[in-house]
């Protein structure tokens, strides 16, 4: 059972994106500058599009915060979308009102409005693109953010890059392609790294399949949009030898170290004490302004997929997001393994 639990609600084009967070322990400092200063960086990135010029994200704390401390309950964040001024009619709630309304009705290949459709009975496919949107991934970032608050407590630190953009290597090269794609109608991908620094031995475990830190850093990770895949470490390990691969052991003044991190930090499903490591591959999104071949949903007749607002490149938006997801996988081993109803509890079990 996790203990550092959390939902989150909201459409793309709705009010605003909520999330509550449940078992925060208490005395836990809250810095809303640093929540905001993590959205700020989920929204920069060249190629993104219009809507980060509408947007300014900011946090607002509606439960479970007094003073600037976590008091043991669980914490309500709100982000309002500022666009739903621009979308009231089309997003409204109570059917007495409506006045808009104006279906889209042509999947977009490589978007969830195919299966989506299928799966939820819809024939206007706003209602999937809404929440499929990865607007939400706002909200993630704000929830990443306490939970990168609660592991600094632990002296555990993470950071996110950007590998590659296209064929690009360089940040020249990375907006050389995003340029190309845009003036195509096109898009991009890329392709990601997250480090987390300073974790103790043996967050996870072997015992169970879903147990391993690797496995839930893989799913926490892959489950952020137009991610299609995940790696722990070295992701040439399937052309090394073990001997190779393998992070040879040396103890130093008393201390275990590697002089390798092939493996990620990530030995037999449990943190072995060196960085994590984790490397991910974004697809190009999906939206593309010179539209791909389709089918409109409600009559099956043949046609261009649907285009609306959307990013040439939103890689660097994807960094911050796997960022804010490994961090809460951590934050709940460290619940798990260091568990408390305060932060003084959870401190004296880690330093012990
Ligand atoms: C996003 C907000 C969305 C998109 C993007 C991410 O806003 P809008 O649809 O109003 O332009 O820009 O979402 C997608 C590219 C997608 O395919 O879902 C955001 O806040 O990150």
């Amino acid at each position: 059972m996790e203990k550092f639990r959390f939902l989150t609600s909201g459409e793309s084009h709705g009010k605003c994106l909520t999330a509550i967070i449940e078992g925060l322990p208490a005395n836990l400092e809250i810095d809303i500058d640093f929540i905001n200063e993590e959205l700020k960086r989920r929204q920069c990135g060249y190629g993104r599009g219009g809507r980060m010029k509408i947007e300014s994200d900011t946090v607002e704390i509606m439960s479970g915060v007094r003073f600037g401390k976590t008091l043991g309950s669980p914490v309500t964040l709100v982000i309002k979308n500022n666009d739903f001024e621009n979308w009231q009619k089309v997003m409204i709630a109570d059917p007495k009102n409506i006045t808009s309304d104006k279906a889209f009705t042509t999947f977009r290949p490589g978007h969830a409005d195919y299966a989506g459709s299928v799966k939820y009975n819809q024939k206007d496919l706003r209602n999937i693109l809404e929440r499929s949107s990865a607007r939400k991934t706002a909200i993630e970032v704000a929830v990443g953010a306490v939970a990168k608050l609660f592991l600094k407590q632990f002296g555990i630190t993470g950071s996110s890059k950007v590998l590659q953009i296209g064929n690009g290597k360089t940040e020249e090269e990375f907006r050389a392609e995003i340029d190309k794609a845009k003036a195509a109608g096109d898009t991009l991908g890329g392709k990601i790294e997250v480090v987390y620094e300073n974790l103790p031995v043996g967050l996870g475990s072997f015992v169970h399949w879903d147990r391993t830190l690797d496995g839930k850093i893989a799913q926490a990770v892959m489950s952020v949009p137009a991610v299609k895949s995940v790696s722990i470490g070295n992701h040439h390990a399937y052309k090394m030898t073990g001997s190779e691969y393998h992070d040879e052991i040396f103890c130093e003044e008393g201390k275990i170290i590697r002089k390798t991190n092939n493996a990620g930090g990530i030995e037999g499903g449990m943190s072995n004490g060196e960085n994590i490591v984790v490397t991910a591959v974004m697809k190009p999104i999906p939206t593309l302004r010179k539209p791909l071949c389709s089918l409109d949903c409600v009559t099956l007749e043949q046609t261009e997929a649907h285009f609306e607002r959307s990013d040439t490149c939103a890689v660097e938006a994807c960094a911050v997001v796997a960022e804010a997801r490994v961090a809460c996988v951590l934050a709940d081993e460290i619940l798990l393994k260091y568990g408390g109803d305060c932060m003084e509890e959870c401190l004296k079990h880690f330093n012990n």
